[in-house]
């Protein structure tokens, strides 16, 4: 991993409406009228049309960070320091944070979600999300995503357990890409035959995440936006290229 690094797609996801856990009238003077945006590592831009929510680590602690005078970005301090040294904020090599947040106050925050079938989508609470990879925002995309598709069951078995709306999870998968092994919901299907009872399976969501990658980037076909009709192979890049154009993402590596 030294050697190769890995390149994500950062995807913007402006906030909307804070959770009721975060103190509006403190943080709005710490803000300076900066738009505030979530800010979600991926390695499938092609998928984002069928984001349906967006995960934090609940034990997680997240920076909300300047990137210049418009705007502030929510991520860890591990990817704001990567960000400040890849000339993503104004001010090469400096980190400007203006408040920090627990994952879990930032749980039910409504959020944009860019190029995304659902414009508008809640964020979640995800177990698994690591604090030493990406931002530690990470998008859900339960249709291609067996991780996503294994929380987004839990949370909606349990909702009062987790401590989140029903409502918040109440968007169903969007088909995004065909495959010929696993159809329209490679995610679903591969959590079925894998017999996968929950999002601490960890062992089969390995060997589900594998397959599912393969298939979709080999054979698969977008269902959906600009580049329908073409291989994910195709569509991958240009996809990517087109929310960067949009000013809705940015190239992150680590
Ligand atoms: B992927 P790699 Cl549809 N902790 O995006 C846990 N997981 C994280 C993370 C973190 N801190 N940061 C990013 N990720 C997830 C889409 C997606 C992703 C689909 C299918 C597979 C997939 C929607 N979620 O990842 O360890 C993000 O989820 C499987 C490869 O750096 C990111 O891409 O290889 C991926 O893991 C990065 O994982």
């Amino acid at each position: 991993e030294a050697l190769n690094p890995q390149e994500y797609t950062a995807i913007k996801m402006e906030i909307v409406q804070w959770s009721d856990a975060v103190q509006k009238v403190d943080i709005d003077s710490k803000l300076g009228g900066r738009k505030v945006f979530l800010v979600a590592a991926t390695l499938r831009p092609e998928t984002m049309y069928g984001q349906t929510n967006c995960f934090v680590g609940p034990d997680l602690k997240y920076g909300v960070f300047a990137a210049n005078d418009k705007e502030a970005y929510v991520c860890t301090t591990r990817a704001a320091r990567n960000m400040a040294f890849q000339g993503t904020f104004d001010v090469q090599g400096q980190v400007n944070q203006l408040f920090e947040l627990l994952g879990s106050a930032i749980v039910g925050t409504k959020i944009k979600a860019p190029f995304a079938l659902n414009p508008e989508v809640y964020v979640l609470p995800m177990e698994s999300v690591l604090a030493s990879k990406g931002t530690g925002v990470v998008t859900s995309v339960p249709s291609d995503s067996p991780d996503d598709f294994a929380t987004l069951t839990d949370l909606k078995k349990k909702p009062e357990y987790y401590k989140i709306d029903p409502l918040w999870c109440a968007i169903d998968p969007v088909p995004v890409i065909s495959t010929p092994t696993y159809g329209e919901m490679t995610a679903p299907a591969l959590v079925k035959q894998l017999k996968i009872q929950s999002a601490k399976d960890a062992k089969q969501l390995a060997e589900a995440k594998e397959l599912a990658y393969k298939e979709g980037f080999y054979n698969g076909t977008m269902l959906i936006g600009e580049f329908k009709g073409e291989s994910v192979q195709d569509a991958k890049p240009k996809v990517r290229e087109s929310m960067i154009k949009a000013g809705v993402a940015f190239p992150y590596a680590e």
